[in-house]
């Protein structure tokens, strides 16, 4: 009977060595040790023995299971602590390393040069008016002087949409001003910008651009306000008090006289050389840039949208934004705006 008890416990402790979790421990537990297991059994054979033998044997089974329940005890205690051990092993966090910073985005490139303009021209009474990038052919040619059989409008090589009639991706922010005319009641001095589209591509043509679009009409304004308010405007956004401007003429349906804006070059400052006298690159040595188009606003103009020609003049101006960006921040292909290639737009 010892001898069972004894070779009982050893293999009770050997399968719980072998043991690997906890529910093999409770299985063990059960096995061994519970109500219908083999010391269970030993247990009621007691029973059938002599006294002195009960007494012995009995001693005996009861310590060894003691000794077993305690041993099924600390494999439960060894198996949390392993898995426990485990956790600080793989799952632990070192605080102390620096945080990782997210990235944060900021304002693309135009979109701030958009800002800086309402800034300058906000500075000279501009206020900022919006129109849609769909036009109708009425905004876009019709009322800006540009009827359907007009040559004009070959200059501009158009989108039309497909299935709206009558209707453009607009070729130029000019529809605005008829649009806040119709609305508005002189004096007035607006700006608008946005995207305009043509099918034109290549190193400086994009099929979408932006442009600004300026209107001052009231009573006895003239070519002298257009030039102030461009020269002022030029010197500002290229941040050189020493540009100069210079106008040529030139022809647009909506403004007579038309004129193209050139301004100095504000590398070279119109010299067409830089100080160690190599040619300067942006203006190809002419010393000039071209800016965009401006002019008188056509009485025909004024009288389409009600308002009475003898009484109200007014100038208007185009410019293109993104061949100003280019020129201001040195970049030299006009796709580097739009294709948003982060290690370009990074850099502003
Ligand atoms: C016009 O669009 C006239 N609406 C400007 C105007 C307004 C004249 C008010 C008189 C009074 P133009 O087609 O020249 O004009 O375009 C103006 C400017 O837009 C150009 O000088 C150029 O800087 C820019 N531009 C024109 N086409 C493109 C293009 N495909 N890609 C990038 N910029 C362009």
């Amino acid at each position: 009977m010892q001898s069972k008890i004894e070779s009982l416990k050893k293999d009770t402790l050997t399968a719980l060595e072998k043991a690997k979790t906890e529910d093999e421990v409770r299985e063990l537990e059960i096995k061994y040790l519970g109500r219908k297991g083999p010391f269970s059994d030993l247990m009621r054979g007691l029973k059938d023995l002599s006294d002195e033998e009960k007494r012995t044997v009995g001693k005996l089974a009861n310590m060894v299971k003691k000794e077993l329940e305690l041993a099924v005890q600390q494999k439960y205690a060894a198996l949390e602590t392993a898995a426990m051990d485990e956790i600080v092993e793989t799952e632990w966090l070192d605080v102390t390393v620096p945080g990782k910073k997210p990235q944060m985005g900021h304002r693309h490139l135009i979109s701030k040069f958009i800002d800086d303009l309402e800034v300058i021209f906000g500075r000279m009474g501009f206020s900022v008016a919006e129109g849609p990038d769909i036009e109708t052919e009425h905004f876009n040619f019709d009322q800006l002087n540009m009827p359907d059989d007009h040559p004009a409008r070959d200059m501009q090589d158009t989108f039309w949409l497909k299935n709206l009639d009558k209707s453009v991706l607009r070729t130029q922010t000019s529809p605005v001003q008829i649009r806040y005319m119709e609305a508005h009641n002189p004096p007035l001095r607006i700006i608008s910008m946005g995207k305009t589209f043509r099918k034109d591509s290549d190193a400086t043509h994009s099929p979408m651009f932006h442009q600004c679009e300026g209107l001052m009409v009231g009573e006895n304004i003239s070519i002298a306000n257009l030039k102030g308010v461009m020269t002022a405007f030029l010197q500002q956004v290229f941040e050189d008090d020493s540009i100069k401007t210079r106008f040529r003429t030139s022809y647009f349906p909506f403004v007579e006289p038309g004129l193209e804006v050139d301004c100095t070059c504000p590398i070279c400052h119109g010299e067409g050389r830089l100080p160690d006298h190599s040619p300067c690159r942006l203006c190809k040595q002419c010393g000039w840039l071209e800016i965009g188009g401006a002019g008188m606003v056509h009485p025909k103009v004024l009288e389409n949208v009600g308002y009475d020609p003898q009484k109200f003049t007014g100038f208007a101006f185009g410019m293109g934004l993104d061949r100003m960006v280019m020129i201001k921040y040195r970049v030299n292909h006009l796709r580097l705006l739009f294709e948003n290639d982060l290690r370009f737009i990074e850099q502003f």
